[in-house]
């Protein structure tokens, strides 16, 4: 285990400038390191705080895990696991075509991190040239199972070459929450300008730091998430290679995202929402490590209160389950150091963390079916970025008078 933050982790990844801390959340696990019994002894832990640079204006983590220890043939997040997505992914593809990007004689779509081909596979059911580029074998091969031409490796320059010399440039190139997971993003942004054509477009969207500001939604940090974005850093970043923000979409996926849309600098004119951003983000403080200190005053208290809320259940004697394994409840739990004590099981979808314990704090994970037969007084809603699709299949739980957790934007008891 390691204890202290190396030295050189304590500069910015893209201006190699300084950071300046702006939260620590505590010794933590792999975000979607769910595990048997028999492995708790060799968990993988590391020390998880933020920084911010004020000259590349990034929001990062100081310290991250390999990329190779997070993604693999045994990746826990499959993207198809919210029917909400699934829709907001078709309508991304929709878009995509309606801006005519790929309105060329021989169009070619790159997707960076496409997982089990939620987004890409819309490009290949309609016969667009196509390639997915997804590292965790075990999401790649769902995949392919679409009809995706999938590669399993690591997008950077490297990768970006050999893609250019095989399949020629790129009309348009996507990612979705993925950029922000990547340690080496100037290089992979190098990577990606190289690959374009001359006209080509980037189109990419992760969970936006504003949005987690707003709602004091420290559960956006995680190992995967060695970024949070904003206008202002994503100008940053591709202007150092030469691309430049053309367009911003806020989205409402993920708790809120930003879509963000680029072009090599000077081919087509960027609309007002850029400047609107950049000037709503100065408002917010998002240009400066001070901005940050009533978040993290906020993210104190919710941690306090989320404690004590499942202390006082605990004495009279209610039953609280977790709803959804997902990466972001790793943080919460094992910030607040909540364990089986306090919540007794936590409900998933997905098969692969089903009969595993939750990363550090050990919670059992079982399948839905067991919180429908053993429904819960309480539910902490981990996945409170799905809330509406939850919502709309949890009548009956509601209806039997079963109650949800939230800590989003503060801790609350939802009836
Ligand atoms: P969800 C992952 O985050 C990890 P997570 C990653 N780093 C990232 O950025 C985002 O996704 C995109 C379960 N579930 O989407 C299924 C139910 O059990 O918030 C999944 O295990 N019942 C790549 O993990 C988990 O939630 C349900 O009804 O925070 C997914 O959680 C629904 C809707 C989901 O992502
Ligand atoms: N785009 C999907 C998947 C997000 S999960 C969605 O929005 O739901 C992030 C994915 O990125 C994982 O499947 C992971 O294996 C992949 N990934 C991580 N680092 C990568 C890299 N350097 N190049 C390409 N993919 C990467």
């Amino acid at each position: 285990m390691m204890t202290s933050i190396q030295k050189e982790s304590l500069v910015c990844r893209v201006s190699g400038k300084k950071l300046q801390q702006t939260l620590n959340l505590g010794i933590q696990p792999l975000g979607n390191g769910f595990l048997s019994q028999r492995d708790f002894k060799k968990e993988y832990f590391y020390p998880m705080a933020t920084g911010f640079c004020s000259e590349s204006k990034m929001f990062q983590l100081l310290e991250q895990p390999a990329p190779e220890k997070m993604f693999h043939d045994q990746y826990a997040f499959y993207s198809s696991s919210s029917r909400h997505m699934q829709n907001h992914f078709e309508k991304f593809a929709d878009a995509v075509l309606e801006s005519r990007c790929l309105a060329t004689a021989d169009p070619f779509v790159v997707e960076l991190g496409c997982n089990d081909g939620i987004l890409i596979k819309n490009f290949a059911a309609r016969g667009i040239r196509h390639l997915g580029i997804e590292p965790s074998q075990n999401v790649a091969a769902e995949a392919q199972k679409h009809g995706v031409r999938t590669i399993s490796e690591f997008f950077g320059a490297a990768l970006a070459e050999k893609i250019l010399k095989t399949d020629g440039p790129a009309d348009v190139f996507l990612a979705a929450n993925v950029m922000c997971h990547i340690p080496d993003i100037l290089g992979v942004a190098q990577g990606i300008n190289n690959l374009l054509k001359p006209r080509g477009v980037l189109i990419f969207e992760d969970p936006y730091l504003g949005a987690m500001v707003e709602k004091a939604s420290y559960d956006q940090i995680y190992d995967e998430h060695v970024f949070l974005f904003s206008a202002h850093s994503i100008q940053y970043l591709f202007g150092k290679v030469g691309m430049e923000l053309i367009d911003l979409l806020p989205q409402n996926t993920h708790g809120g995202s930003m879509r963000y849309v680029l072009a090599k600098k000077g081919i087509f004119p960027p609309t007002p929402a850029v400047d609107q951003l950049m000037a709503k983000e100065k408002l917010q403080g998002l240009d400066r490590a001070e901005g940050f200190a009533e978040f993290r005053r906020r993210v104190e208290k919710s941690k306090g209160d989320l404690v004590a809320l499942l202390q006082e259940l605990k004495k009279q004697g209610k039953k609280v389950c977790g709803y959804a394994a997902t990466s972001k409840s790793t943080t919460i739990l094992n910030y607040c150091k909540i364990g089986p004590d306090l919540v007794e099981y936590i409900c998933d979808t997905t098969p692969i963390k089903q009969g595993k314990y939750s990363p550090g704090m050990h919670i059992p994970i079982q399948p839905y079916e067991h919180f429908q037969k053993n429904p819960p007084d309480y539910a902490i809603l981990f996945a409170w970025n799905h809330s509406e699709e939850i919502m709309a299949k949890e009548k009956e739980y509601m209806a039997r008078g079963g109650r949800w957790i939230t800590h989003v934007p503060e801790v609350r008891v939802i009836a």
